[in-house]
């Protein structure tokens, strides 16, 4: 897509996140909370990091082999991912749904997302 196509684009684009009340957005220090949250239920032995098997036994429908996307993800190399590596997918995770790059995301920016997402 070039610039100027996009320009277009986005003046067609109705701005319903704009209209939205405060409040209802999640910034990314939510996002990450409760992403956090929500990834270490995988966490079967407790030690606050996800293994690989851990990371696989949650994906076991996932269209992509989970354990190459686990090994983008632990930038140590250590076969687990700890709180930081945790936070990099996140921020990734969120940048993405962030369509209008507020640094909120809005309710229908994450229903977007979910579809696109596969994990
Ligand atoms: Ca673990
Ligand atoms: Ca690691």
């Amino acid at each position: 897509m070039n610039l100027i196509t996009m320009a277009a684009a986005l003046l067609a684009m109705p701005i319903p996140a704009l209209a939205a009340g405060e409040g209802e957005g999640v910034s990314l220090a939510d996002f990450q909370a409760a992403g956090r949250q929500r990834l270490l239920r995988a966490d079967a032995n407790g030690d606050a990091k996800i293994s690989k098997e851990e990371w696989a036994a949650g994906r076991k429908n996932a269209k992509r082999d989970p354990s190459r996307m686990f090994g983008r993800l632990d930038a140590n190399g250590d076969g687990q991912l700890e709180a930081s590596e945790i936070d990099t997918l996140l921020a990734r995770r969120f940048k993405r749904l962030d369509a209008n790059g507020d640094g909120m995301v809005m309710p229908e920016e994450r229903t977007a997302g979910r579809k696109a997402a596969d994990d």
